[in-house]
């Protein structure tokens, strides 16, 4: 019998996909790149190097980056992105068989994840699979994610934060034929907007951790950076606009609203489009959770503007300590901006007027499936206590274990669980974005919510969990085995050891 997941998969690429990938166990685990039964219908390469990138006027700055290179497909699969230090745009289609080649020329070990894909897992770049420098890891996987917009990233053991902070991050979009037959905006008017904080020394060289403070808040920069450009300004014509939004900052969290008061159109969420558009005021956007929005600026004259902002959050006392007014002066590269402050983020101005007939469709996905009463656990969730203890970031009391799980993190293969994450507060009181490793989930509930601006809606793979929050989510482990991550997004509390092993095992 094929699986829900199988049979996706089937649709997406013909028979061969059975034999391929997400086939629960029928992949061996460990093969050699020249494996002639991968056939791959894309083939990168992706080296990590030290490089130069100018972001600001003047001395250009010192970045890592991703430099892609496309070996097998067609050039849409690589783009670009427009010169900035972030890496290429990966573009596939659910079903598609893809090698990766990552090529490490850092000057210090590193592994890649695809933050949101279903993968096996050791295709998923666990830390215990770092590559020293001067190394090369060779990545096979098909795609078997719904269309949506997913990125990657480094995760070293307790070099994540400084890594992507330092400008490894990347998109990787997933395309399919649910979304394609919607004819949502394509090319140009399909627009990534990565935001991200940075912080700047007068010789442009970017500021990193200068405080221990600044590890238990999180790194906070004092620059917003949209595709690795500060003050991102974008010329537009008037019409219909498919916006894919990550936050791709260390620690920061966005309040994203339009600067005039209109409200936002949500198509979609971490794990692709939603079952129909949402209008909401505002949406809270933690670090690593994207938010897909359809910007529609039809009727808006030639010179006309809109903008995109985070509005003011009070994220208490920890957020703004540190910065102007708080406890700390001045300090290299100037102060903080605080968590919470409010901001521009992005501006678009209309160039010229455009007619093109898009409409927004009413219905836009299958909506997830209910299965709340098949969850194994449904009246004994897993419970998972976030929090900072001594300058450790601890989950259920316990830090960071290479390959280490406890009991009580060990799933089984073809099960659906119900799992809880708890933010009890306290001291210090920190939010953490929470993110699950090698599926989507669903939040079944949020209790004590702090703000309205969550999008607990949809398939998602990282949740927001304020101080004294409590959420519950509906996880499905099926089709691999093994061990995976599940962690705070937080970079510099992942770093700090707040993030865990839970092991698949096969039936
Ligand atoms: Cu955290």
């Amino acid at each position: 019998m094929l699986n829900r997941r199988e049979l996706l998969c089937l649709a997406g690429s013909g028979a061969i996909s059975l034999m391929a990938g997400c086939g629960g166990g029928i992949w061996p685990h460990a093969y050699a790149a020249e494996d002639v039964i991968f056939q791959p219908d894309v083939e990168l390469a992706l080296q990590a190097t030290v490089a130069e990138n100018a972001i600001l006027p003047g001395r250009p700055t010192p970045v890592w980056t991703y430099q892609g290179r496309l070996i097998k497909g067609d050039a849409w699969h690589l783009i670009d992105a427009e010169e900035s230090y972030l890496g290429p745009t990966i573009r596939v289609r659910r079903g598609q068989k893809i090698r990766i080649h990552f090529y490490n020329e850092l000057p210090e070990e590193s592994i890649i994840h695809w933050h949101g894909l279903h993968v096996p897992a050791d295709m998923d770049g666990h830390p215990r699979d770092v590559i020293p420098s001067g190394r090369k890891f060779t990545y096979e996987f098909e795609v078997c994610n719904r269309a949506g917009t997913y990125w990657y990233h480094p995760h070293p053991h307790q070099r994540t934060g400084p890594q992507v902070y330092g400008g490894l991050a990347g998109v990787f979009i997933v395309s399919d034929d649910e979304e394609e037959a919607l004819h949502l905006p394509t090319d140009e008017f399909d627009l990534p907007l990565v935001i991200q904080d940075r912080r700047f020394a007068d010789n442009n060289d970017l500021i990193y951790l200068t405080h221990p403070m600044e590890r238990m808040t999180g790194f906070l920069g004092n620059r917003i950076l949209v595709n690795g450009r500060p003050r991102y300004r974008r010329e537009v014509v008037s019409r219909p606009y498919r916006l894919r939004i990550l936050n791709g900052s260390n620690s920061r969290i966005y309040n994203l609203a339009w600067s005039d008061g209109r409200p936002l159109t949500v198509i979609g969420t971490d794990g692709g489009l939603l079952p129909s558009p949402l209008v909401r005021p505002n949406v809270i956007l933690g670090p690593a959770e994207r938010v897909e929005l359809w910007a529609d600026f039809s009727g808006m004259d030639k010179g006309d503007e809109a903008t995109l902002v985070s509005r003011a959050l009070d994220l208490g006392p920890l957020s703004t300590m540190m910065g102007p007014g708080g406890m700390r002066g001045p300090r290299r590269g100037g102060r903080f901006l605080p968590n919470g402050a409010p901001f521009a983020i992005a501006n678009f101005k209309i160039a010229h007027l455009d007619k093109a007939d898009v409409q927004l469709p009413e219905r836009l996905a299958a909506p997830p499936p209910d299965e709340t009463e098949e969850a194994v656990n449904r009246h004994t969730p897993r419970r998972f206590h976030i929090a900072m203890n001594h300058m450790r970031g601890v989950i259920n009391n316990r830090v960071f274990e290479m390959t280490g799980v406890a009991e009580d993190e060990v799933v089984k293969l073809g099960t659906q669980e119900i799992w809880e994450f708890i933010n009890r507060g306290g001291m210090p009181a920190l939010p953490h974005p929470m993110h699950v490793h090698g599926l989507q989930f669903r939040v079944l509930g949020r209790l004590g919510a702090l703000y309205d601006g969550y999008l607990d809606k949809g398939w998602k793979d990282t949740v927001l969990l304020m101080p004294g929050e409590r959420v519950r989510l509906m996880m499905r482990f099926e089709d691999y085995d093994g061990l995976f991550l599940y962690h705070c997004h937080n970079l510099e509390h992942e770093d700090m050891g707040m993030m865990r092993n839970y092991y698949v095992r096969a039936a």
